[in-house]
């Protein structure tokens, strides 16, 4: 069972908390709708939901296949991405060429079964999301270096900068896969307490929409159907959002936070658009990523993109 335990107080509206589903799913059965509806508003409105028992989504010979992979001291440093669209995985290099068959197999077969259940798990997103890339984590994230705006022990709301979403919500599914150890994340604020407040204190939605001159061309592009060649203003603001919660050492060190634990074999779901978070510790988990379109969410008034518009007075989408 997750344990929550505070490092500073962070409970209350505002945060995001975390909500134990204790049944166990069988992958071919669905939840009762309202029950669905449900968990659903929970994720939009940037709470956890947490599956103190995975459902069966890999089996236990490919688990121990990933756990026993030794992985090039050249790649040691990187998550192994599927894109299932492609059918394809990236983040191995050329001595580990020859697993690549294999890790396939085996990403194609969890990215698949993520979906499956989740289809039956929340039913308002079914057949109407888009199957973004999987991972597979083998890095211990305790003291894993990397560059500023690449770290993620730092609190941070998820924007990719090469798949903007345009407005579509990040829903993550993770899957924690070590025999032994649980990960370790931090929350704090959820973006519908912290973004405004950030929107308006930098002026950063200002200056990421520009003057009423860029603006019009923008909307005359849209209507004309043209590409505007940038990327979309909600995504611009997400992306500086992202980066500028990285920057700021103090927020980082004095924000209130709760500490949440991810045993062996449980699994979370969560809108990382919405729910600020870090990752202290942990190595080997499983994790597929859904973006769901504006039109499946059940609570549309929580979505940032939403909660930016509001502000802005503009639509922020392509
Ligand atoms: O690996 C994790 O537990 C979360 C890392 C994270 O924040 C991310 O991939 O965006
Ligand atoms: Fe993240």
């Amino acid at each position: 069972m997750a344990a929550p335990t505070t490092a500073l107080p962070a409970s209350g509206s505002g945060f995001s908390h975390l909500l134990a589903v204790e049944d166990s799913f069988p992958l071919d059965a669905s939840l009762p709708l309202q029950r669905s509806l449900d968990y659903c508003a929970e994720l939009e409105a940037g709470h956890i939901i947490f599956l103190p028992s995975s459902p069966d989504l890999i089996s236990q010979e490919d688990r121990d296949l990933l756990l026993g992979r030794r992985q090039s001291s050249s790649a040691i440093h990187k998550n192994i991405a599927y894109r299932p669209a492609e059918d394809r995985i990236t983040g191995l290099d050329a001595s580990e060429a020859r697993e690549t068959d294999e890790l396939r197999r085996i990403m194609r077969g969890f990215s698949q079964h993520s979906a499956e259940f989740l289809s039956r798990f929340l039913i308002p997103y079914a057949g109407k999301w888009k199957l973004d890339y999987a991972s597979y984590r083998p890095i211990e994230e305790k003291g894993r270096s990397a560059r500023v705006h690449a770290r993620n022990d730092l609190l941070h709301f998820d924007s990719f900068p090469t798949r903007p979403t345009n407005g579509a919500r990040i829903l993550r599914f993770f899957v924690n896969i070590n025999p032994t150890e649980s990960r370790i994340w931090l929350t704090s604020q959820t973006f519908e307490a912290f973004g405004p407040r950030f929107a308006l204190a930098g002026n950063l939605l200002a200056s990421v929409g520009g003057n009423s001159v860029t603006r019009g061309l923008r909307q005359a592009a849209r209507t004309l159907k043209l590409p505007f060649g940038r990327r979309p203003l909600y995504d611009e603001f997400m992306h500086r959002c992202h980066n500028a919660m990285k920057e700021d050492a103090a927020f980082q060190d004095q924000a209130p936070k709760s500490r949440w634990e991810f045993p062996p074999n449980s699994a979370w779901m969560v809108f990382t658009d919405c729910v600020s978070h870090a990752v202290l510790s942990g190595q080997y988990a499983l994790e597929q990523t859904f973006m769901i379109p504006q039109s499946a969410l059940v609570k549309r008034e929580k979505s940032p993109l939403r909660i930016l518009q509001k502000i802005a007075g503009y639509p922020l989408t392509l």
